[in-house]
């Protein structure tokens, strides 16, 4: 069979930081389902691959923009195109890091590879925009049997590929990541329990690409991948930890039985006395919850349930028990007035005061969610400035210095 390499293109380095540091467990898990049919693959993650160490300071986020790499910046790359001669690269990619793939598409072309495949979460939204770069695009899920088609074939287009039914079938292959031993423990320890959400919330991607039935791992064998991983912390990448109760409690009884502390989100309705005995109890240390604004409307927009009173409730209970609580908040939302900015700032404030630790980013409107639809869909190709930090993001109801004033105070009471 052929020889795929999958490239997950340059980001955390073009933003000179490691605060957007990933794992690409779904390129892991394309790898295994395509090893399984005996292609040949490896992982070209830029972050790890590529041996030139990211610069640690950080960016002013107030000015934030992404570049695309310059030529520096892909000779690695390149090397490993020579080398490892692959017959399909496929790249997978979001939102923000578009612009890089599209580099690094072009720069794969010039090294003379014949075949180009899209995939991941920007490539499921929009598949038709893609096009011109890619030879075809797949929408969905690449650890589905239907998402090796464009790798065994010369089929052009958009390929539509149904959502895993047993996520137990594939296990992601952490071990063909060119560069992968440069992981940071924590990244290492990355694991998904189940897929889809069943929320639907104003400003979130997730459900179009995974959908919002859940589906669900078997806890025994999560367990046993981390025992195999011999991971001693990491992070519960599902949508919503716990969505789907009585799994969510079977998983934590499984990790209760390792040293494995994790972090996860969760979402408010989630919560409740038991569950948090049970993530305690599972070696949670951190739970994640998006509260979103502390105006009523906007926590609307945004899908959110707030009943007031409960986010201090919730707060003071976790912080009790030893639960770190971090908090999601937005700001931005279109036509959201300076008063319903500083009431949120003020919310997240008061929250922290109660040991909660507030993260405050910029309302983005990422393809086919509401907000992109109130703020005109496909208004732009330009996608530089889509990511939660930048400050030419927002769409606030407020003249540019009160924003910028408002932005200030956002990242000095964010974690
Ligand atoms: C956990 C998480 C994070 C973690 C890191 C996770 C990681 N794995 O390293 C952190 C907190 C660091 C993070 C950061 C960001 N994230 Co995030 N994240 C997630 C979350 C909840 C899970 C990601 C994940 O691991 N999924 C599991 C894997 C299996 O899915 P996957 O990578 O998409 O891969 C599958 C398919 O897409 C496909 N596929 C992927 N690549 C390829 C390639 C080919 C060739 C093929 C055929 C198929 C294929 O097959 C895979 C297996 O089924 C998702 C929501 C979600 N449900 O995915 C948001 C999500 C991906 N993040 C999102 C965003 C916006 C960001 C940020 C830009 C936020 C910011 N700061 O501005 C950054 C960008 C980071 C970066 N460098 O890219 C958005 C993206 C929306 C969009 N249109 O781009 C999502 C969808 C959430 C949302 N709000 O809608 N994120
Ligand atoms: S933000 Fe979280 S809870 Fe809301 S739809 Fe997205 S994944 Fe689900």
């Amino acid at each position: 069979m052929g020889k795929v390499l999958l490239v997950k293109p340059p980001f955390g380095r073009l933003l000179q930081n490691r605060v957007y540091s990933t794992y690409p467990l779904g390129l892991m898990l394309t790898a295994s389902a395509l090893k399984a049919r005996d292609h040949e693959v490896a992982i070209y993650h830029d972050d790890v691959s590529n041996p030139d160490p990211i610069p640690s300071h950080h960016p002013d986020f107030q000015e934030m923009k992404v570049p695309v790499p310059d030529e520096k910046c892909l000779e690695p790359l390149g090397e490993v195109l020579t080398t490892f001669s692959p017959d399909v690269v496929g790249i997978g990619y979001c939102t923000s890091d578009r612009a890089s793939a599209h580099t690094v598409a072009a720069y794969t072309r010039e090294h003379g590879v014949k075949r180009l495949v899209a995939g991941g979460v920007h490539p499921s939204l929009l598949p038709d925009g893609e096009l011109g770069v890619f030879d075809a695009v797949v929408v969905g899920e690449g650890d589905s049997p239907e998402a090796a088609v464009p790798f065994e074939s010369k089929l052009r287009g958009v390929i539509e590929v149904s959502p895993v039914q047993d996520l137990d079938a594939v296990v992601a292959d952490r071990d063909c990541v060119i560069g992968g031993e440069r992981y940071p423990r924590y990244l290492k320890g990355m694991i998904q329990t189940q897929r889809g959400c069943p929320y639907n919330c104003g400003f979130c991607a997730a459900p179009k690409v995974f959908g919002t039935k859940v589906r669900r791992r078997d806890p025994g064998r999560v367990r046993e991948e981390i025992e195999h991983l011999r991971a001693r912390e990491g992070r519960i990448i599902d949508d919503s930890f716990g969505v789907a109760r009585e799994h969510g409690i079977a998983v934590c009884w499984e990790l209760a039985k390792i040293p494995y502390r994790w972090v996860c989100d969760v979402a408010l309705q989630d919560i409740d006395d038991e569950r948090v005995d049970m993530w305690l109890r599972g070696g949670c240390f951190q739970i994640n919850i998006g509260i979103e604004s502390g105006v009523e409307r906007w926590q609307k927009l945004s899908g959110k349930h707030v009943p007031p009173g409960r986010p201090e409730e919730v707060v003071r209970q976790c912080v009790g028990q030893g639960l770190g609580v971090v908090l999601y908040f937005m700001i931005g939302f279109p036509g959201e007035t300076l008063v319903e900015l500083r009431s949120t700032l003020a919310y997240a404030k008061r929250l922290r005061d109660l040991g909660a630790k507030p993260c405050i980013s910029i309302v983005t409107p990422y393809p086919r969610t509401e907000i992109w639809e109130m703020v005109g869909a496909g208004r732009s190709q330009d996608y530089s400035t889509y990511i939660h930090q930048s400050s030419g993001m927002g769409f606030a109801d407020c003249t540019p210095e009160e924003w910028a004033e408002v932005v200030a105070e956002a990242n000095r009471i964010s974690v």
